[in-house]
């Protein structure tokens, strides 16, 4: 199927419809955008001129998706909780949105066989214009000699009170070429500034301060924070506190997807 730019915002406007309600956001991009900054191994098997969508979950996810998500479903033991309700929140958009249509959705928290990850979530979000990834290649002069550092993203209006959830591709769908890459809004500009954020992202990454390395228009609820600083495994144990019990009919899920998770990624 050809498209234009108008199909674009169609998608994305259809996307949005369904998930802005529920704390997400979507920002279209050419694969050809992604695949230029990595090597052969990392890009993915679409043409350049392929659309995909990067898919965000904002604070107010956890409020408008998550907790109703559990309400609904109770405690599923086995795969991550947030995860799942991603996954649920992904699947209903795309079926109402594109009904019978091809989309390859990619989760932050899949592997390939290789152990790569199926898509890396902060040069997607990058090349999109959602939020500058900011690299140890991107200060001068490093003070950290041969140590590796950890790249993240910032986020113009949430600085890093956000997560990079998916990648949708529609294969199917060509981009206009007249479509222009628009760039993630610097906001963390000055050489001092970025040492800060990466060796909060990598010293410190626990005490969240590198969330704040901008003034986010919005942050975790306490709630939320709770839920992140509980250790996956001890997550179950603090929703049954909130009153998500296991379902009696609950089986263990031993599918695939539960097996390939990083868990923990809030
Ligand atoms: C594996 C992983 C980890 C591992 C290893 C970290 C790492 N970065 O490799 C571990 C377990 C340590 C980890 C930890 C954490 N992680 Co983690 N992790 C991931 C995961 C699943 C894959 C990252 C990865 O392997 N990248 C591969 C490497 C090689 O990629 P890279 O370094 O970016 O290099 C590429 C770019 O440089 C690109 N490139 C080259 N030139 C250019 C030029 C431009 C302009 C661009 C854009 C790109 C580009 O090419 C390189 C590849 O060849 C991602 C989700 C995902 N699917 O991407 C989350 C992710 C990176 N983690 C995330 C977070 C928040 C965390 C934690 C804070 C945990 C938490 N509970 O919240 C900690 C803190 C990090 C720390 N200090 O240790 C977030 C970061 C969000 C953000 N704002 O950036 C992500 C995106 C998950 C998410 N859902 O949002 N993580």
């Amino acid at each position: 199927m050809a498209a234009s730019t108008a199909n674009v915002e169609g998608i994305t406007g259809l996307l949005n419809e369904c998930l802005s309600k529920v704390g997400f956001e979507v920002y279209p991009l050419k694969v050809g955008w992604y695949n230029s900054v990595l090597p052969p191994t990392l890009r993915l098997a679409y043409p350049d001129n392929s659309l995909a969508v990067v898919l965000l979950s904002t604070p107010a996810m956890f409020e408008q998706a998550f907790l109703p998500f559990m309400e609904e479903k109770g405690c599923q033991v086995m795969s991550d909780p947030i995860d799942q309700c991603v996954k649920h929140s992904v699947s209903s958009a795309v079926s109402q949105c594109f009904p019978g249509q091809e989309v390859d959705v990619r989760y932050d928290y899949e592997m390939l066989p290789s152990r790569k990850p199926k898509f890396l979530a902060q040069t997607a979000a990058h090349v999109s214009g959602a939020a500058f990834y900011y690299q140890q290649s991107d200060v001068r002069d490093q003070p950290w000699a041969e140590k590796k550092m950890f790249g993240v993203c910032v986020h113009p209006r949430f600085g890093g009170w956000f997560a990079i959830r998916a990648l949708l591709v529609f294969g199917g769908v060509t981009i206009d070429s007249e479509m222009v890459q628009p760039l993630p809004p610097d906001c963390v500009p000055s050489r001092e500034s970025k040492i800060e954020l990466l060796e909060a992202f990598n010293f410190h990454w626990q005490d969240w301060s590198y969330r704040d390395i901008v003034r986010p228009v919005q942050i975790y609820s306490q709630k939320q924070k709770d839920y992140f600083s509980t250790l996956p495994a001890e997550r179950f144990a603090l929703l049954q506190t909130w009153g998500f019990l296991p379902r009696e009919s609950d089986q263990p899920d031993l599918t695939s997807d539960a097996q390939s998770q990083v868990a923990g990624h809030g």
